[in-house]
């Protein structure tokens, strides 16, 4: 374990939470990033990521799932949810619209 500071790139996924049956998160804009940028999640059970419009978000405030087909705006102190099922382990990929800011979900 190391307690360094690190980029996103290398930091841990963060495991989304089983409610009811739904992995679930939320994921703030904040400061032109996305946190938690990067997040795990199983395959085949449905997943609702909500993110949460915060202060300086600059374009991270469209966030589009390219591969998923969907693409929300958020307004400050609002939040939107994407909902999908993961069909098999991989990563979806998530980012603003021009491809910037990113993020990542991790299927195992
Ligand atoms: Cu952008």
């Amino acid at each position: 374990m190391s307690a360094q500071h690190s980029q996103a790139k290398n930091e841990k996924p963060v495991p989304a939470k089983d409610v009811k049956g739904v992995q679930t998160l939320t994921v703030t804009i904040a400061d032109g990033k996305y946190s938690p940028a990067l997040i795990s999640v199983k395959k085949g059970k449905p997943v609702a990521l909500t993110f949460k419009g915060g202060k300086n978000m600059g374009c991270g405030s469209t966030v589009e799932f390219k591969s998923l087909k969907q693409k929300q705006s958020v307004k400050e102190g609002k939040t939107v949810v994407f909902k999908f099922t993961p069909k098999e382990a991989g990563e979806i990929k998530f980012a603003c619209s021009m491809d910037m800011i990113q993020g990542k979900v991790v299927v195992k």
